[in-house]
């Protein structure tokens, strides 16, 4: 039942934007806010407390928090629609978390496959820290604060709101229907965009190199100039094949997504021409769609003090609703009352 379901999802906020961001997370989040009537519960977080779980430096987390309130808003996020909060200004997801933790099998967070690539990544030089493990606990209890119906996100958090559903169907066995166990959210075409380095891995903030990913705020001239350097594949045709053309299939979709138009039509107006030709369509449409955006953030970034003032009304909107949540979940396990 569309249109009543309440929604919840976030974006940790440890580094700038990209496009896999933008077309596997916030792009599914403005259809939402659009379909949805205001009182429905939409809230989107800026999950700061888990960018910690990574290594981070203090005041570029605190300007990439900012930067990322920017970007929902000028993406489109309409703060009178849906609830515009910061992780850590809600105690109640930290709390929740704990109480979570205490009845979630080690194993089943060892299984992450995030967990597990995550670590392998930090590896002997950043050691591993017991939050990262705990990660999607936390995630989890994000998830049920807000009664969450429904999850949208890119397939690399499949598997963690799947976790969050077990640990709510655990909860609700044990203590009694509690949380609503929540659906996962996949736009199909757009769940994975890769890097445009390695078609094998997917776009990250925190790949290894910049040629990988286009910031939401990267230049025309930054983003012609990863488009023309990104890897293709061998032969010359223009055709959307995963399996043996991973790299341009990628592109294609990135291409679609931007200019609205199919990739049947794409493969048809570029075929016979060079993979240049291609590039320069995909860099061109890429430019103009991230265009309102990037027009939108410089004149929001001229106004932090109003972004404040969002952040502050949406946090205190999300407080009311999880302190609730946290008030019942702590009468059940047997808390006496402050
Ligand atoms: N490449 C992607 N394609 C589609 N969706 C993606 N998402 C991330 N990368 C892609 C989706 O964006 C939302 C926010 O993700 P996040 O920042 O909270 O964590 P992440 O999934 O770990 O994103 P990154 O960019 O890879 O960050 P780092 O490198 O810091 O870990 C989620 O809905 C995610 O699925």
């Amino acid at each position: 039942m569309l249109g009543q379901q309440r929604i919840f999802s976030g974006i940790r906020p440890s580094g700038d934007l990209h496009i896999g961001n933008y077309l596997g997370a916030i792009r599914q989040w403005l259809k939402l806010q659009d379909d949805h009537p205001a009182e429905s519960g939409i809230v989107f977080g800026i999950m700061d407390l888990h960018a910690i779980t990574t290594p981070h430096e203090p005041e570029k987390l605190r300007e990439a928090t900012l930067e990322t309130s920017l970007i929902y808003l000028a993406a489109g996020l309409d703060p009178k629609r849906t609830t515009l909060m910061v992780q850590s200004w809600v105690p109640a997801h930290a709390e929740l978390a704990w109480v979570l933790g205490t009845m979630t099998p080690l194993g089943e967070l060892e299984r992450m496959t995030q967990f597990k690539e995550k670590s392998r990544a930090l590896g002997d030089k950043h050691g591993i820290m017991s939050g990262l493990l705990a990660y999607p606990v936390l995630m989890a209890a994000d998830i049920l604060l807000y009664h969450t119906d429904a999850v949208p996100v890119g397939e690399d958090q499949v598997q963690h709101v799947e976790l969050a559903r077990s640990i709510a169907e655990r909860f609700n066995n044990r203590y009694g229907k509690t949380f609503a166990v929540p659906a996962v959210m996949v736009q199909k075409e757009t769940a994975r965009i890769m890097s445009l380095d390695d078609p094998a891995k997917k776009m990250s903030k925190s790949g290894e190199s910049e040629r990988g990913y286009i910031l939401l705020t990267d230049s025309p001239d930054a983003i012609s100039e990863k488009v023309k350097t990104a890897v293709t594949d061998s032969g010359k045709e223009i055709i959307y094949d995963p399996v043996n053309k991973p790299a341009l299939s990628n592109l294609l979709v990135v291409f679609s997504e931007f200019s609205g138009r199919p990739v049947k039509e794409l493969e048809r107006d570029y075929a016979g021409k060079s993979y240049v030709e291609f590039k320069a369509g995909l860099a061109e449409a890429v430019i103009a769609g991230l265009a309102p955006l990037q027009s939108k953030f410089r004149e929001l970034e001229r106004g932090r003090a109003g972004v404040l003032d969002i952040l502050h009304a949406g946090s205190e909107r999300a407080a009311a609703v999880a302190g609730q949540t946290l008030a019942a979940v702590k009468e059940k396990i047997g808390f006496l009352a402050a």
